[in-house]
């Protein structure tokens, strides 16, 4: 498919490695991909489903060991330590390669190797990058076909340079104590063995859009961001832009595919979703910052949603989808999942491919009673999507209005707040956290810290990513304002005062208002929370202007501990954490302290 001496003289390279019986390139054709679809339905590694209820979509089951990206086993290969950081696991590049030569060496016996050429954001668009990924497994291929933009073109776009991300894979013997996803930012490679889970092996995502996205980023002065992208249409007709970074289990493809409270939906207002899990960031003509979503597809977790809580999800996934370790029904060949509605199958295999008894679930073992895992997943096509934003495939991006960063607090966090300016935003970002919810009664959250929702995704050291956003914040001379927000307020019973999901529409347009300098504010220790009185609270049944104030309560001594707990979180970082984000701090500190 090419003459590119660079990419033929590594694929030689590889191949020579690993030892497949043949060479498969993927071009992208519907026919080839079909092809592939009937081979992994003839082994056993697809289930073809209903063709009538849900045509186009399979179901994959990975091994019982491999659920979920590995964050213990994933590293970041630079050649000083340092520039790694503490909060990456670090290997040194040779003895790396070393390790992993060890693994790869004839590890395709007896299996192809597929070729996928892809590019992250429209092929040949000033964003694009493109990668190239030598995998093992048809579903890895058929999963890139639905998450990037796969095919001739996209070689075509590459030409003769050798400016792409080298990509190896390897399900080999799916062996769990010799897993490793490793990044060699320096070298534009990645590898990735002994798993076949989404996060792990569709390199594209995590691993080429996050680490080594990041890495470039910063050489080359754009951003790489763990950020959903909405667009919030007016009834005018108008449309603002907003990213949102929060860590996982937070809502954010939920919130990415909001659907408005019937007054607001009745008066015109729509969302549509340009991304659900990363934004690239580029400061555009005008100053303003201009995001795209790399991605082409949805790799959503499957359990929870339902008509209520993401139809347009929901909706997605009903056509060319692929399911990964959800219950399967045997009686009419479709798919199940925890949250999907309160009928469970009766006749079903749970996700290990062992009949299943409903009846025995058991939500203080959900790994080992439920019927779907809870990370199982859906690999849906972006262009399904019914509120898809006509902005998706723009060649510059959609221009930002808003960043956004949450968490999931019990107390601490108000329902929204705007930071001061760039360097108080970027400090926001830097101290987000989220409380993890033990499944036990009664247990306490525990906190950890997920600066910008970026913990596991940051190619290089945390304190140079900090580092990085002040400095952008300096090139953009019409920067998008910064927030923070908390949808998970509790009351003293440990009940959500907030109804969240459709309802969050309320306050993006207070964000957004306050963008357009419509709506004043209040100030605070931590930055502006709203006027009770400008949270739009029409059509709430539950919701009074007394819970807003509740809601928007900062309690000084819950701030206080954070201070302490943040200290210790800067100290992990190390001694990169610029001092500008002290100066805020020390900030914070005295504001609540007077
Ligand atoms: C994801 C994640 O799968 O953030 O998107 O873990
Ligand atoms: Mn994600």
């Amino acid at each position: 498919m090419t003459n590119n001496k660079h990419v033929l003289s590594w694929i030689e390279e590889m191949a020579a490695l690993v030892n497949p019986t043949e060479i498969v390139w993927i071009d992208g054709s519907e026919e080839q991909a079909e092809a592939l679809r009937a081979e992994a339905c003839s082994t056993g590694e697809l289930v073809k489903l209903n063709q009538d209820l849900l045509p186009g979509c399979y179901l994959h089951r990975t091994a019982v060991n491999d659920v979920a990206r590995v964050e213990g086993r994933t590293f970041i290969c630079t050649s000083k330590k340092e520039d790694a950081g503490s909060i990456n696991n670090w290997m040194d590049p040779k003895e790396c390669y070393e390790t992993l030569n060890k693994l790869y060496k004839n590890s395709y016996a007896g299996k192809k190797m597929y070729v996928i050429p892809y590019s992250m954001g429209v092929v040949g668009s000033d964003f694009a990058k493109i990668g190239i990924e030598l995998t093992d497994s048809i579903y890895v291929v058929l999963n890139m076909l639905i998450m990037t933009r796969v095919g001739k073109n996209v070689i075509e776009a590459l030409g003769d340079s050798a400016d792409y991300i080298k990509g190896l894979h390897a399900v080999a013997d799916c062996d769990e104590s010799k897993r490793y996803i490793c990044h060699f930012p320096e070298d534009n490679t990645i590898c990735s063995v002994n798993s076949g889970y989404g996060g792990n092996v569709l390199l594209g995502k995590k691993c080429f859009a996050l680490r080594i996205a990041s890495y470039l980023g910063r050489k080359e002065g754009w951003m790489a961001e763990h950020m959903l992208i909405l667009g919030v249409e007016y009834p005018n007709g108008d449309v603002k832009y907003i990213s949102a970074a929060f860590p996982s289990a937070c809502g954010k493809t939920n919130l990415a595919m909001l659907i408005p409270p019937k007054a607001f939906k009745e008066a015109g207002y729509k969302v549509w979703t340009v991304g659900d899990d990363i934004a690239w960031i580029r400061v555009g003509e005008d100053g303003r910052l201009y995001a795209i979503n790399p991605e082409n597809g949805f790799f959503g977790v499957a359990p929870g949603t339902n008509d209520n809580s993401n139809p347009n999800a929901l909706l997605t996934t009903k056509e060319g989808c692929i399911f990964t370790n959800v219950c399967h029904d045997l009686d009419n060949n479709t798919v199940w999942w925890e949250g999907l509605d309160n009928n469970p199958p009766k006749n079903a295999l749970n996700w290990r491919g062992e009949k299943w008894d409903y009846t025995k679930y058991d939500k203080a073992d959900k790994v080992g009673t439920s019927g779907a895992h809870p990370n199982s997943r859906f690999t849906a096509k972006a262009v399904n999507c019914p509120c898809l934003s006509s902005e998706f495939n723009s060649l510059k991006g959609v221009p930002l209005s808003a960043i956004v960063f949450g968490g999931r607090r019990a107390k601490t966090a108000p329902l929204v707040y705007e930071s001061r300016n760039w360097q108080h935003g970027t400090f926001v970002g830097s101290i987000m956290a989220s409380e993890t919810t033990a499944a036990a009664a009664g247990a306490v959250g525990v906190v950890r810290r997920d600066p910008m929702a970026m913990r596991p995704f940051v190619g290089y050291n945390m304190g140079d990513y900090f580092r990085h956003w002040l400095d952008m914040g300096k090139k953009i001379p019409n920067a998008p304002k910064i927030f923070h927000v908390n949808w998970f307020r509790t009351d003293d019973e440990g009940h959500f005062i907030w109804p969240g999901f459709g309802d969050n529409l309320r306050v993006l347009l207070w964000i957004l208002d306050r963008c357009e300098g419509k709506v004043d504010a209040v100030e605070t220790p931590i930055g502006f929370v709203p006027k009770a009185e400008d949270i739009n609270i029409e059509g709430l049944d539950d919701v009074t202007i007394d819970t807003i104030r509740e809601l928007l309560t900062i309690d000084n001594a819950s701030w206080l501990e954070d201070v302490a707990n943040i200290k210790e979180f800067y100290a992990q970082v190390g001694d990169r954490v610029p001092a500008e984000l002290y100066d805020e701090l020390a900030v914070l500190e005295a504001n609540l302290s007077k």
